[in-house]
C-alpha cells in the first residue's frame, strides 16, 4: 500500500512537470490549434477575431483547398505606428492587391503558413484579396 501510494505520487508530479516543460516550449507561440492560430477555410478565417499579446506570432495557416491572403488594411485598418503586413511582404494595401490582380502575389497555397509578430498594441482588420467579395476578413486584436 504504502509503494502503490508512493508510486502515485511520483506520477503525479511527473504529469505536473510534463505540463511545465510544454507551457515553457510554447512561450512566444499562440499555436491554439497545433500548429497555427487561424485557419483559412473556403471564404473565412476561422477564427474571425482572434486576440493575442504584443511580441507573439501570429500563424495562419491554409486549411481549405483555394489560395488565400493574408492582407491588412492600410487605410485606418492598422494602429498608428503599426507595421504594415501582408502575406508576400507587400509594404502597401494597394501594392498586395496590385500583386494578387498581376500574377496571384501574395497567394498562401494550401497547407501553407503566414506568420506575423505585432508589435503595436491596437486593432487590426485584413483581408483575402481574391474573396474579400465573399466576406473573407478578419481582426486581430494586440494586447500589451
Ligand atoms: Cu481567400
Amino acid at each position: 500500500m504504502k509503494r502503490r501510494a508512493f508510486l502515485a505520487g511520483i506520477v503525479g508530479s511527473a504529469s505536473a512537470t510534463l505540463a511545465g516543460c510544454s507551457g515553457i516550449l510554447n512561450t512566444g507561440r499562440n499555436n491554439t490549434q497545433g500548429d497555427f492560430d487561424i485557419g483559412m477555410a473556403s471564404t473565412a478565417f476561422l477564427p474571425r477575431k482572434f486576440e493575442t499579446t504584443v511580441g507573439e506570432p501570429v500563424v495562419w495557416k491554409n486549411t481549405g483547398a483555394r489560395r488565400h491572403t493574408v492582407t491588412a488594411y492600410g487605410n485606418g485598418g492598422i494602429p498608428d505606428g503599426a507595421e504594415y503586413f501582408a502575406s508576400g511582404g507587400y509594404d502597401s494595401e494597394k501594392a498586395a492587391r496590385d500583386a494578387w490582380m498581376s500574377g496571384s502575389g501574395g497567394a498562401i497555397d494550401q497547407n501553407r503558413t503566414y506568420e506575423h509578430t505585432f508589435e503595436v498594441p491596437g486593432s487590426y482588420s485584413y483581408f483575402c484579396v481574391p474573396h474579400e467579395a465573399s466576406g473573407m476578413s478578419g481582426n486581430i486584436v494586440v494586447t500589451e
